[in-house]
């Protein structure tokens, strides 16, 4: 059956994969599925035809035959349980990769995603230079935790999983920041992530799609 997710027509980073149609498009590769992209433009997001994909108006989605789906984690946990590659057979540390795909999204990236609110939506509001710095204090904390955890493994839990999937992409918005640079085993995770093969074909494609 078909597969075809969502993309933004012109993403606002310009094609640096930071849009999470790339971690989408990673763990497709990784799957080894094929699939077509339907680009949608920020007005096409807001109309009836795509929030009966998205309701909240957003990318990426994710269509196969008479399934569509939202959320980034819930279609990479749909192609990790449905495919090899993305986590392990056994029960125990299956569980373990799943609950480092949620402590990605819903440990390390709240404060990571309050870095781009506070820089760039709020910036300009008197009281920004005062609230930056608590900002990174709480990327820090995490960051400190995460390193202090990886240590001087690969991966986060035995072979690369659906958990380093989301966890390298969630770190890769940091980039810009040169936080992450603050901690070289994190640094050296992300680099092994955009090493693996799957990933830069998923982003040479969402780059193609930003520099036409
Ligand atoms: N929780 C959602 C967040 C989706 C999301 O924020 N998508 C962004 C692109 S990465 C988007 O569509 N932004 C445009 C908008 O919200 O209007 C997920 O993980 O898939």
């Amino acid at each position: 059956m078909t597969i075809t997710i969502t993309a933004f027509e012109r993403s606002p980073d310009g094609g640096k994969g930071l849009a999470r149609d790339t971690r989408v498009r990673w763990a497709l590769e990784e799957v080894g599925q094929p699939y077509q992209v339907r680009l949608v433009s920020f007005a096409a997001m807001k109309e009836p035809a795509h929030l009966a994909r998205h309701p909240f108006g957003q990318i990426p989605t994710y269509e196969e035959g008479n399934l569509a789906l939202f959320e980034t984690w819930s279609i990479v946990l749909h192609l990790a349980e449905r495919h090899a590659g993305l986590l392990p057979d056994d029960a125990n540390p299956r569980a373990r990769a799943i609950t480092w795909m949620f402590a990605a999204i819903n440990t390390v990236e709240p404060p990571i995603l309050d870095l781009t609110t506070a820089k760039i939506l709020e910036g300009d509001r008197p009281w920004a230079t005062e609230r930056l710095p608590l900002v990174v204090d709480r990327i820090r904390d995490r960051l400190n935790q995460l390193s202090a955890r990886l240590g001087d493994a690969d991966w986060l839990d035995g072979a690369f999983s659906a958990g380093d999937l989301m966890m390298v992409s969630v770190l890769l918005r940091l980039r810009m920041s040169g936080i992450l640079d603050e901690y070289p085993n994190l640094a050296a995770y992300v680099a092994r992530g955009e090493a693996r093969p799957a990933y830069k074909r998923a982003f040479e494609a969402q780059l193609a799609v930003n520099t036409r």
